[in-house]
C-alpha cells in the first residue's frame, strides 16, 4: 500500500478508536463502496467489540422501523449504546424506506448513544449484500452493546439475516396471509422470535394460534429454545417492553448454551461465501468468450468455472471444486 494511503489509514483508525462517529461514519461509506482503505481499516478492527445483534425482518410495511425505533428506547434505558443498520433492498416497493426509517427513528438523532445508517442492499441478488456485514463488523468494532440490522423479508434476505445476527426477530401482522407466508416461505425455522405487530387491528389474536400450533410442530431449537411470541403495538410501544425482555432472555440463552461461537462462525461463513460470490459473478462477467462456449456447448458449466477459477481442470469430481 502506497505511503499516503497507509498514513490516511492510521489516521482514520485512530479516529475510529477515540470513538469519532464522523471516522465511523467514513468508514462505513468507504466499506458500502467497496473502497481498499475500508477493507484495509477492516482488517484491523475485526474481533474488536461484541455486540448483542439483533436482526429484525418481516414483510413490507409490518412496523419493523416503528418496532426498531421502540426497542432502541428500551435499550437506552437500559444504558446500552446502540446501533441500527436499515438495509433497503432497492425494490420498487420500499422506495421510500430510507427516508421512512429517517422519520421513524428521528427521535434519536439528538442522542449520543444512538447511530442509525441506511445502506442499500444492491449486489446481492436479493439478499443480504456482504457489505451489509462489514458494515455490521464496524458497528461492532466502534463499541455498541447492541446492533439492530432491519432488513425487508423478501426473498433470501431473513435467511442470510439470520446467519448474521444472533438473534432473529421476525414481525408478523394480523394482516391476511402474512402468517401463511411465514410458513411458507420457511421462516418459521429461522427467527428465534416473533413480534404479532399492529395488535391494535383485528385478528391479531388468530396469528398468535397460528403460530402457536405451528411452533408446537417445528424441531426443537439448539439448547432447547421455543420461540416465544409477542404481541405488540409499535405504535404505541405497547408490549414493546415484553419483547426486549425476550430478545435478552434469547442472549442468555446463546451465552448458557455456548451457541454465541457457532453464531459468529456461521456469520464468518457467510461474508466468505459472499466474497466468492462476487468474485464469481466478476469472473464471469469478464469471460464473455468462455461464456460463449459453453453456450456452443464446447465447453461445460464445470469446466468453465474451474478454468475461471484457476482450478486444474482434473480437480474436483465434475460437480466442484475439491
Ligand atoms: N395500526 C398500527 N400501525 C402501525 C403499527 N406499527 C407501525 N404501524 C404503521 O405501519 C406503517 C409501516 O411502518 P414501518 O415501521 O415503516 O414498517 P416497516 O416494516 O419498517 O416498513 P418497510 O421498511 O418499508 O418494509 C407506518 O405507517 C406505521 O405508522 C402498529 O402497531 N399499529
Ligand atoms: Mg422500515
Amino acid at each position: 500500500m502506497a505511503e499516503v494511503a497507509e498514513s490516511t489509514l492510521q489516521d482514520l483508525e485512530a479516529r475510529f478508536q477515540e470513538g469519532d462517529i464522523r471516522a465511523l461514519a467514513r468508514a462505513l461509506t468507504l466499506v458500502e463502496s467497496g473502497h481498499p482503505l475500508g477493507q484495509a481499516l477492516l482488517k484491523r478492527l475485526r474481533g474488536k467489540g461484541q455486540a448483542k445483534v439483533v436482526g429484525i425482518t418481516g414483510s413490507p410495511g409490518a412496523g419493523k422501523s416503528t418496532l426498531t425505533d421502540r426497542l432502541i428506547l428500551e435499550a437506552r434505558k437500559r444504558g446500552e449504546k446502540v446501533g441500527v443498520l436499515a438495509v433497503d433492498p432497492s425494490s420498487p416497493f420500499t422506495g421510500g424506506a430510507i427516508l421512512g426509517d429517517r422519520i421513524r427513528m428521528m427521535r434519536h438523532h439528538q442522542d449520543p448513544g444512538v447511530y442509525i445508517r441506511s445502506l442499500a442492499s444492491r449486489g446481492a441478488l436479493g439478499g443480504l449484500a456482504g457489505a451489509t456485514v462489514a458494515a455490521l463488523n464496524l458497528l461492532e468494532a466502534f463499541g455498541f452493546d447492541r446492533i439492530f440490522v432491519e432488513t425487508v423479508g423478501v426473498g433470501q434476505s431473513e435467511v442470510d439475516i439470520a446467519r448474521v445476527a444472533d438473534t432473529t426477530l421476525l414481525v408478523l401482522t394480523p394482516a391476511a396471509g402474512d402468517a401463511v407466508q411465514a410458513f411458507k416461505a420457511g421462516v418459521m425455522e429461522i427467527a428465534d422470535l416473533f413480534a404479532v405487530n399492529k395488535f391494535d387491528l383485528p385478528g391479531g389474536e388468530r396469528i398468535v394460534q397460528e403460530l402457536k400450533s405451528a411452533l408446537e410442530l417445528s424441531p426443537p431449537r439448539p439448547g432447547g429454545w421455543r420461540p416465544p411470541i409477542f404481541p405488540t403495538v409499535a405504535a404505541t410501544g405497547e408490549g414493546v417492553e415484553a419483547l426486549f425482555e425476550g430478545l435478552e432472555a434469547h442472549h442468555q440463552h446463546l451465552l448458557a448454551h455456548n451457541l454465541l461461537e457457532a453464531h459468529r462462525k456461521e456469520r464468518a461463513r457467510f461474508e466468505v461465501e459472499s466474497v466468492i460470490q462476487e468474485w464469481g459473478r466478476r469472473r464471469t462477467r469478464e469471460a464473455e468468450e468462455v461464456i460463449a462456449q459453453v453456450a456452443q456447448g464446447l465447453l461445460s458449466p464445470e469446466e468453465a468455472a474451474k478454468a475461471l477459477l484457476g482450478l486444474r481442470p482434473g480437480s474436483g469430481n465434475g460437480e466442484g471444486p475439491s
